[in-house]
């Protein structure tokens, strides 16, 4: 060790300590922060902002054509309750149960049930075309609206549902991989909650009960 090396030691550690102190403090106040943020009543501010974050919303504008070739949109639903599912006519298992729970659900809920949208959204537009789609989703509830587009509108529809779906193979009846929920969403067009295979129709017209007028 040379003599200049000796002599910057010093000082050296003591910006180290220095530096190990303001972390401290900081990390304390950091803690202190979060802790008063937490036991804030309602939640606290940061908290919910890091909730905000960590969940984008999901939903929004979606422009499509139903079974007769009308072009529909999100917009004309304001005001009524929405519930939406994402899948394909050719779905041998999880379309025709996740339809058929959605049809019962609105059977148990009898004439409040005009609250509520249910509307049918096409992953494989290149099979479901206008003509294709008619009647498939009324045999489940003649009340369903059954959507279809070209293949970046349904792609963009399913973008912000953070709908995942892709071809599972190339063969002429080939079947979809996609993701199976049901979505509820308000009456201002806003995601209220979604539903899962687990869930029965009766616990899927409890939740839409929640929201009735
Ligand atoms: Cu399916």
């Amino acid at each position: 060790m040379t003599s200049i090396e000796q002599k910057d030691a010093a000082p050296r550690r003591a910006r180290l300590a220095w530096l190990i102190w303001i972390v401290a403090i900081s990390g304390a106040l950091a803690l202190g922060w979060l802790i008063s943020d937490l036991v804030t009543p309602g939640g606290g501010a940061l908290l919910g902002r890091v909730r905000t974050m960590a969940v984008p919303p999901i939903g929004g504008p979606f422009s499509l054509v139903d079974a007769t070739g009308t072009p529909r949109t999100d917009a004309e639903f304001r005001g009524k309750l929405m519930l939406i599912y994402f899948g394909y006519t050719h779905c041998p298992d999880a379309c025709p149960t996740a339809l058929q729970d959605m049809a019962d659900a609105l059977a148990k809920l009898g004439p409040a049930a005009e609250q509520v949208a249910p509307i049918f959204i096409t992953i494989d537009p290149a099979r479901d075309t206008v003509p294709y789609l008619k009647g498939y989703a009324e045999q489940f509830d003649p009340r369903f609206v059954a959507l279809t587009g070209a293949p970046e509108q349904v792609a963009a529809a399913a973008k912000v549902y953070r709908v995942y779906f892709r071809k599972a193979n190339n063969q002429p009846d080939y079947l979809m991989d996609h993701s199976s929920i049901v979505y509820l969403m308000g009456r201002d067009g806003g995601f209220l909650t979604h539903f899962t295979h687990e869930t029965t129709p009766e616990q899927m017209a409890d939740a839409l009960r929640k929201y009735l007028r």
